[in-house]
């Protein structure tokens, strides 16, 4: 694994319990851990479990004890690294966004497409995928119980960014984020409802903000970074971002993404209405989902809380009884179980860095919409 913040962190947690909680046909060794700073990265292996640790990625990649090469940097390094690794046979799995621009994405789209033929995988981590409750209410959409599609909303609110004196990370800059809350957060909300609805967006039209301009100097990188440094940064990216789209086979689409929402602290949300029903689901209360189903008779009828504990609901035969939910962090234990599973068995895991590109054009689609202003009339 390279890089080892908040990232890091998690991702090693998923490392480490995957090969417990599922029954899987290999063995997973956490060998190696990488980063800049010897002493961080060394505390990081420390702390996180990692055999080894290395300053320089190509030294990780070239590792022989190194079969899986995980990506948790910032999305400038994701293209160089990622085309390094695959071209070295190591499997890859890269953080969202999949790069920093559409140009970058397609490159590496197009180096796992190669790399596939020679039987190296590759996917794109967009956990949320993974949530046994949106999982499930693909199932759903997909059995036909919601009907003809005709509206999405969707929603990505935290409010970490509020105070003006929360320092400038690399996030807040556009050479190293490519974005801000449009590449961090809607990329989420935005491969979460294509997921769960089972289409693509094939048109948008939105509008980005920038509430903060300059912050103070960070002293570190994460999202939380006390700020060390002095004096103040540009913010080069997006505060929020607003959007709206249609879908190819029909329905639209509602998109918030924002750093701002005072009182929300990771509130992802997504609400889905067809001709037969309808379902809300509130990342806060992860491990359920409002159903609404429309086969029912309207005296006896409204949206249902469906408790996705069940043995039969995605993922949840490797965990606990009925009614003992799960976490974020079970998230990414499940893509990296169905990554290992797949690379076992010679399949391309999904989402698949092709699925990262397109979701990049969506995002490019919205800041192109932005900055030529498209679509907007005064009132
Ligand atoms: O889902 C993640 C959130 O929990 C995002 O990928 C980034 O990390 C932004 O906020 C947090």
């Amino acid at each position: 694994m390279i890089g080892y913040a908040f990232m890091g962190a998690v991702h090693s947690q998923a490392w480490r319990t995957v090969g417990h909680a599922f029954d899987l046909p290999v063995d997973v060794r956490l060998a190696a851990i990488g980063g800049r700073d010897s002493v961080a990265v060394k505390a990081a292996a420390d702390r996180h479990g990692w055999a080894a640790f290395e300053t320089d990625w190509r030294t990780l990649i070239a590792r022989d004890d190194v079969a899986v090469v995980d990506i948790c940097t910032p999305g400038d390094t994701h293209a160089s690294i990622a085309i390094e690794a695959l071209a070295a046979g190591k499997h890859v799995i890269c953080e969202k966004p999949l790069a920093n621009s559409v140009a970058e994405a397609s490159m590496m789209a197009d180096a796992a497409a190669s790399a596939a033929a020679r039987g190296v995988r590759s996917m794109v981590a967009f956990n949320y995928r993974r949530v046994p409750a949106l999982a499930y209410a693909r199932s759903l959409v997909a059995s036909g119980r919601l009907g003809t599609l005709h509206h999405v909303r969707a929603a990505y609110q935290q409010d970490w960014l509020v105070d003006p004196a929360a320092p400038l990370t690399w996030r807040m800059q556009k050479e190293r984020a490519g974005s801000g809350a449009l590449g961090d957060i809607a990329a989420h909300i935005v491969d979460a409802a294509q997921f769960v609805v089972g289409d693509l967006l094939s048109g948008v039209s939105g509008m980005l903000e920038t509430f903060v301009h300059s912050r103070p100097l960070s002293g570190g990188s994460g999202l939380s970074a006390a700020s060390g440094g002095s004096g103040v940064g540009d913010v080069t990216v997006d505060d929020a971002a607003v959007f709206f789209g249609r879908f190819a086979g029909g329905g639209i689409a509602t998109f918030e993404a924002t750093r701002f929402a005072t009182g929300r602290k990771n509130a992802m949300q997504l609400e889905i209405y067809g001709s037969g029903g309808g379902i809300r689901f509130d990342f806060e209360r992860m491990n359920e989902l409002q159903f609404f189903d429309g086969s029912l008779p309207d005296s006896e009828n409204g949206f249902r809380r469906v408790l996705v504990t069940e043995g039969d609901h995605p993922y949840l035969e490797a965990w606990w009884p009925p009614g003992h939910p799960l976490g974020y962090e079970h998230t990414f234990t499940h893509e990296f179980r169905d990554f290992l599973l797949d690379v076992s068995s010679g399949q391309d895991p999904s989402p698949s860095f092709a699925d990262g590109l397109q979701v990049q054009k969506v995002l490019a689609a919205v800041s192109q919409s932005a900055e030529s202003g498209s679509g907007w009339v005064e009132v």
